[in-house]
């Protein structure tokens, strides 16, 4: 099962809890066949926002990033599955959603880069995903279970 349990961090921004669209991400990763490991409704600060977004300190955005971030609640989870980095970002499309594929969460639910919906751990920066779960979860908060359907996700898990 090893190949199938790679975890991501990923979270519905204030925009789209604001919006109800929690229940919609939720389901498109849970109908993919991604498992979730993780969650938590909660309030960033602005100490755990400039930790996250520590990469974009010095770009002009970075004030209405924070403020953004931490303008109202956000579900942040960890999710589980078979490449799951990756897949995330490619159900999730490009950062602006206007140049978002359709099909896509941002392409779908978006039209501002600034509200963009949607976070995933960027699968081209080794470690990020790890870095980002342990930022926002401790180890006992993430729950180990498998999910009934896997023999029918994963072909080579048996039934
Ligand atoms: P996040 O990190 O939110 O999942 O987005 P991405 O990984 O797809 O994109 P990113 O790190 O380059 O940007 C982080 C965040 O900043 C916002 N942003 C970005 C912005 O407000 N103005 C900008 O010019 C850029 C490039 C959107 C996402």
């Amino acid at each position: 099962m090893a190949h199938h349990d790679e975890r991501t961090f990923v979270m519905a921004k204030p925009d789209a809890v604001q919006r109800g669209l929690i229940g919609e991400i939720i389901d498109r990763l849970e109908g993919r066949g991604l498992k979730l490991a993780g969650a938590k409704f909660m309030q960033i600060d602005e100490d755990l926002a400039h930790q996250h977004y520590a990469e974009h300190e010095d770009k002009p955005f970075f004030d209405e990033l924070v403020g953004f971030i931490t303008s109202g609640p956000v579900m942040a989870m960890v999710w589980e599955g078979a490449d799951a980095t990756q897949q995330v970002r490619r159900m999730m499309g490009a950062t602006d959603p206007k140049e978002a594929q359709p099909g896509t969460i941002r392409g779908d639910l978006g039209l501002d880069l600034g509200q963009n919906v949607i976070h995933g751990s960027d699968h081209e920066d080794p470690g990020a995903n790890e870095r980002e779960i342990e930022l926002f979860f401790d180890e006992d908060e993430l729950v180990d279970w498998d999910r009934a359907d896997e023999p029918w996700v994963y072909e080579d898990v048996s039934h």
